[in-house]
């Protein structure tokens, strides 16, 4: 019989699905407060229990999306931390777990926000792609250093993430110019930096983020300017370092063409990757809260965070 998870977990994990909760910072917040709910709300009468209902809460949280490693590293930290032999002395140990990382994770994004702000001058103006809470944190530190900041916002197509940087830059006061992801080579010409988040950083330093990335780097490679890359360590893909790749999430066609359009285009095939892969060659800077790195020296970091470990503690 499959083990039952409590229903607000279920629910955290059809609104990652649906991309209700969405980004790789907020889904690793979300999914940290999804265990702590299974721990607290779990009627378990043994330890063993109480670890199966915790690995199928993991199992659920795990299959909603499959790009942003941020989830299985969040999974990662609260199972290795997860200790007793009591289901009193789990359940509090997997609730700290989660807190603590909660806790580390609005830190790390605000070292970030400093450490990416002293890369951007008074007066620059920087494009940006989707929406990244760890590139908004650069953003925001940096108007509080007091300097003025103006910004190119590409819509990012299909699902318009843009718009949600551009409402959230506004309320900064930052001037915004929102342009058609097509339009962005154009618009190269007038800004200092391009300014993207992660879903997941390689071993080699490749950046997997939101589709068009790799595009759009190569665009500003062309015209010299700068990309950064704003991504906390929980970016860094431990899978990468024994040669897994990173999955790319392949999102539903409807997102691209009208399902009542459908029938009247005909017979073709419509495919809706949700990201794409930046080699290390096209990225300047990867901003971290440990410091910038060089994307090809980013391996680095991540032997020392992960070891050479891939394991997956959160899987029975
Ligand atoms: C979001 C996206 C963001 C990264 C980083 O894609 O690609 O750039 O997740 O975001 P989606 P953050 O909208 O499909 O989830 O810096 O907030 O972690």
């Amino acid at each position: 019989m499959d083990t039952e998870v409590a229903p607000a977990v279920a629910d955290i994990a059809a609104e990652i699905a649906a991309m209700d909760i969405r980004g790789a910072a907020t889904i690793a917040d979300a999914a940290a407060e999804a265990l702590a709910i299974q721990a607290k709300e779990s009627d378990a009468e043994t330890a063993a229990a109480f670890r199966t209902e915790m690995h199928a809460a993991a199992g659920v949280l795990y299959d909603t999306r499959p790009t942003a490693v941020s989830l299985p590293n969040t999974l990662r930290f609260v199972f290795q931390s997860m200790d007793g032999t009591t289901v009193e002395g789990l359940r509090q140990s997997a609730v700290d777990a989660a807190e603590r990382f909660q806790t580390q994770l609005d830190r790390a994004q605000d070292d970030l926000g400093e450490i990416g702000a002293n890369r951007l001058r008074d007066g620059d103006t920087v494009m940006t792609h989707c929406h990244s809470t760890d590139v908004l944190a650069c953003v925001e530190a940096a108007l509080d250093q007091g300097k003025d900041l103006s910004a190119v916002v590409k819509e990012t197509r299909p699902r318009n993430q843009g718009h949600i940087t551009a409402e959230q830059l506004r309320e900064w006061d930052v001037p915004v110019t929102l342009i058609v992801d097509s339009a962005a080579r154009r618009y190269l010409d007038d800004v200092d930096h391009v300014l993207v988040g992660a879903d997941s950083i390689a071993a080699d330093g490749s950046v997997i983020n939101k589709i068009g990335t790799s595009g759009l780097a190569v665009s500003a490679r062309e015209r010299g300017v700068p990309i950064m890359t704003a991504a906390q360590t929980i970016k860094l893909h431990p899978g990468t370092m024994t040669g897994h790749t990173v999955e790319i999430e392949m999102r539903d066609e409807a997102e691209v063409v009208d399902p009542g359009d459908r029938d009247e285009i005909g017979d073709i095939t419509v495919e809706n990757p949700a990201f794409d892969v930046t080699p290390p060659r096209h990225v300047d800077a990867i901003v971290t809260e440990r410091g910038q790195f060089p994307p090809e020296s980013i391996v680095t970091l991540m032997r020392e965070l992960f070891g050479e470990t891939s394991e997956r503690p959160w899987e029975a």
